[in-house]
Protein backbone atom coordinates (compact mmCIF):
# COMPACT_ATOMS: atom_id res chain seq x y z
CA UNK A 1 0.00 0.00 0.00
CA UNK A 2 2.90 2.62 0.87
CA UNK A 3 4.83 1.82 -2.18
CA UNK A 4 1.82 2.49 -4.61
CA UNK A 5 2.63 6.42 -3.35
CA UNK A 6 6.40 6.65 -3.39
CA UNK A 7 5.38 8.66 -6.99
CA UNK A 8 3.05 10.87 -5.61
CA UNK A 9 2.89 13.37 -2.76
CA UNK A 10 1.33 11.37 0.29
CA UNK A 11 -1.93 12.71 2.00
CA UNK A 12 0.43 13.27 5.36
CA UNK A 13 2.59 15.78 3.86
CA UNK A 14 0.27 17.18 2.07
CA UNK A 15 -2.27 18.17 4.92
CA UNK A 16 0.88 18.99 7.08
CA UNK A 17 2.40 21.55 4.33
CA UNK A 18 -0.96 22.95 4.12
CA UNK A 19 -1.38 23.57 7.33
CA UNK A 20 2.39 25.59 8.32
CA UNK A 21 1.96 27.34 4.97
CA UNK A 22 -0.20 29.58 3.22
CA UNK A 23 -0.12 27.61 -0.15
CA UNK A 24 -2.83 25.49 -1.61
CA UNK A 25 -3.60 22.17 -2.77
CA UNK A 26 -3.39 23.02 -6.12
CA UNK A 27 0.03 24.95 -6.10
CA UNK A 28 1.49 21.95 -3.62
CA UNK A 29 0.76 19.27 -6.18
CA UNK A 30 2.12 21.34 -9.02
CA UNK A 31 4.82 22.17 -6.84
CA UNK A 32 5.81 18.47 -6.11
CA UNK A 33 5.86 18.09 -10.00
CA UNK A 34 8.75 19.97 -10.54
CA UNK A 35 10.55 19.02 -7.47
CA UNK A 36 10.52 15.16 -8.68
CA UNK A 37 11.11 16.06 -12.32
CA UNK A 38 14.75 18.26 -11.22
CA UNK A 39 15.35 15.86 -8.39
CA UNK A 40 14.13 12.17 -9.18
CA UNK A 41 15.68 11.04 -6.32
CA UNK A 42 13.00 13.62 -3.88
CA UNK A 43 16.07 14.92 -1.78
CA UNK A 44 18.36 17.76 -2.48
CA UNK A 45 22.09 17.20 -1.19
CA UNK A 46 23.91 19.78 0.83
CA UNK A 47 26.02 19.43 -2.80
CA UNK A 48 22.94 20.05 -5.18
CA UNK A 49 22.11 23.43 -3.03
CA UNK A 50 25.45 24.61 -2.64
CA UNK A 51 25.66 24.72 -6.13
CA UNK A 52 22.07 26.52 -6.58
CA UNK A 53 23.92 29.30 -4.37
CA UNK A 54 26.95 29.70 -6.40
CA UNK A 55 24.65 30.17 -9.61
CA UNK A 56 23.09 33.46 -7.98
CA UNK A 57 26.26 34.49 -6.60
CA UNK A 58 29.12 34.35 -9.33
CA UNK A 59 31.24 37.10 -8.02
CA UNK A 60 31.91 36.39 -4.62
CA UNK A 61 32.11 32.98 -2.35
CA UNK A 62 28.47 32.04 -0.98
CA UNK A 63 29.26 28.72 -0.24
CA UNK A 64 29.31 29.12 3.87
CA UNK A 65 26.27 31.24 3.60
CA UNK A 66 24.39 27.94 1.66
CA UNK A 67 25.97 25.70 3.97
CA UNK A 68 24.17 27.29 7.13
CA UNK A 69 20.75 28.07 5.28
CA UNK A 70 21.13 24.16 4.62
CA UNK A 71 21.37 23.69 8.08
CA UNK A 72 18.24 25.69 8.92
CA UNK A 73 16.06 23.92 6.44
CA UNK A 74 17.22 20.55 7.21
CA UNK A 75 14.81 20.30 10.75
CA UNK A 76 15.11 16.53 10.61
CA UNK A 77 19.15 16.58 10.48
CA UNK A 78 19.62 14.02 8.04
CA UNK A 79 21.71 16.09 5.75
CA UNK A 80 18.86 15.94 2.61
CA UNK A 81 16.01 18.28 2.34
CA UNK A 82 12.99 16.90 1.04
CA UNK A 83 10.03 18.07 -0.33
CA UNK A 84 8.49 19.19 3.02
CA UNK A 85 11.44 21.19 4.39
CA UNK A 86 12.07 22.94 0.84
CA UNK A 87 8.46 24.27 0.87
CA UNK A 88 8.33 25.02 4.37
CA UNK A 89 12.27 26.48 3.15
CA UNK A 90 10.01 28.62 0.48
CA UNK A 91 7.50 29.67 2.77
CA UNK A 92 9.70 31.16 5.54
CA UNK A 93 12.27 32.87 2.87
CA UNK A 94 9.94 33.98 0.42
CA UNK A 95 6.80 35.66 3.14
CA UNK A 96 5.99 38.94 2.98
CA UNK A 97 5.98 38.41 6.93
CA UNK A 98 8.78 40.33 8.38
CA UNK A 99 8.50 38.45 11.90
CA UNK A 100 8.32 35.04 9.84
CA UNK A 101 11.89 36.05 8.06
CA UNK A 102 13.28 36.75 11.54
CA UNK A 103 12.03 33.46 13.02
CA UNK A 104 13.79 31.97 10.16
CA UNK A 105 16.85 34.24 10.51
CA UNK A 106 17.30 33.46 14.10
CA UNK A 107 17.44 29.35 13.12
CA UNK A 108 20.10 30.46 10.92
CA UNK A 109 22.08 32.38 13.44
CA UNK A 110 21.66 29.91 16.17
CA UNK A 111 24.14 27.89 14.42
CA UNK A 112 23.60 24.71 17.40
CA UNK A 113 20.48 24.75 17.74
CA UNK A 114 20.12 25.46 21.65
CA UNK A 115 17.45 28.25 21.24
CA UNK A 116 20.30 31.17 21.87
CA UNK A 117 22.28 33.05 19.64
CA UNK A 118 25.63 33.46 21.29
CA UNK A 119 28.78 36.32 20.28
CA UNK A 120 30.35 32.99 18.33
CA UNK A 121 27.40 32.15 15.87
CA UNK A 122 26.91 36.15 15.07
CA UNK A 123 30.37 36.26 13.80
CA UNK A 124 29.97 33.03 12.24
CA UNK A 125 26.67 33.84 10.34
CA UNK A 126 28.08 37.31 9.82
CA UNK A 127 31.31 36.20 8.30
CA UNK A 128 29.56 34.10 5.91
CA UNK A 129 27.45 36.96 4.95
CA UNK A 130 30.32 39.22 4.06
CA UNK A 131 31.73 36.56 1.92
CA UNK A 132 29.26 36.68 -0.39
CA UNK A 133 29.46 40.64 -1.02
CA UNK A 134 31.39 41.03 -4.06
CA UNK A 135 35.10 42.54 -3.44
CA UNK A 136 34.67 45.91 -5.12
CA UNK A 137 31.21 46.39 -3.20
CA UNK A 138 33.37 45.34 0.20
CA UNK A 139 35.44 48.15 -0.86
CA UNK A 140 32.77 50.72 -0.56
CA UNK A 141 31.66 50.00 2.53
CA UNK A 142 30.97 51.94 5.71
CA UNK A 143 34.56 52.16 7.68
CA UNK A 144 32.42 50.47 11.14
CA UNK A 145 31.28 47.49 8.49
CA UNK A 146 33.90 46.80 6.32
CA UNK A 147 34.74 43.62 8.16
CA UNK A 148 33.23 40.59 9.49
CA UNK A 149 34.50 41.88 13.17
CA UNK A 150 33.17 45.25 12.77
CA UNK A 151 29.92 43.91 11.58
CA UNK A 152 29.63 41.21 14.54
CA UNK A 153 30.67 43.57 16.98
CA UNK A 154 27.94 46.06 15.93
CA UNK A 155 25.13 43.63 16.09
CA UNK A 156 26.48 42.51 19.11
CA UNK A 157 26.79 45.52 20.80
CA UNK A 158 23.02 46.42 19.41
CA UNK A 159 21.71 43.42 21.69
CA UNK A 160 23.68 43.27 24.00
CA UNK A 161 22.08 46.11 26.78
CA UNK A 162 22.48 43.88 29.65
CA UNK A 163 24.92 41.61 31.01
CA UNK A 164 23.78 38.61 29.37
CA UNK A 165 26.14 36.92 26.69
CA UNK A 166 23.28 35.26 24.63
CA UNK A 167 20.69 36.22 22.67
CA UNK A 168 16.75 34.60 23.21
CA UNK A 169 14.35 34.59 20.17
CA UNK A 170 11.86 36.86 21.04
CA UNK A 171 14.68 39.44 21.88
CA UNK A 172 16.50 38.64 18.59
CA UNK A 173 13.52 39.36 16.34
CA UNK A 174 11.95 42.50 17.98
CA UNK A 175 15.53 43.74 18.68
CA UNK A 176 15.62 43.81 14.35
CA UNK A 177 12.04 45.10 14.07
CA UNK A 178 12.85 48.05 15.66
CA UNK A 179 15.84 48.92 13.46
CA UNK A 180 16.56 48.70 9.91
CA UNK A 181 20.39 49.26 10.01
CA UNK A 182 20.39 45.89 12.34
CA UNK A 183 18.00 44.53 9.66
CA UNK A 184 20.81 45.46 7.15
CA UNK A 185 23.14 43.80 8.57
CA UNK A 186 21.99 40.09 9.00
CA UNK A 187 21.39 40.02 5.23
CA UNK A 188 23.05 40.40 1.76
CA UNK A 189 20.64 41.55 -0.74
CA UNK A 190 22.66 42.06 -4.02
CA UNK A 191 22.27 45.13 -5.81
CA UNK A 192 19.58 44.73 -8.77
CA UNK A 193 20.25 44.83 -12.03
CA UNK A 194 19.57 47.68 -13.83
CA1 LIG B 1 16.13 16.63 5.97
CA1 LIG C 1 23.02 28.78 19.85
Amino acid sequence: MGNSQSGALSKEVLEDLKMHTHYTEEELCKWYESFKKQCPTGKITQTEFEKIYANFFPDSDPKTYARHVFRSFDTNDDGTLDFREYIIALHLTSSGKTSLKLEWAFSLFDVDRNGEVSKNEVLEIVTAIFKMIPSQEQKNLPEDENTPQKRADKLWAYFKSDDKDKIAEGEFIQGILKNDDIMRLIQYDPKKQS
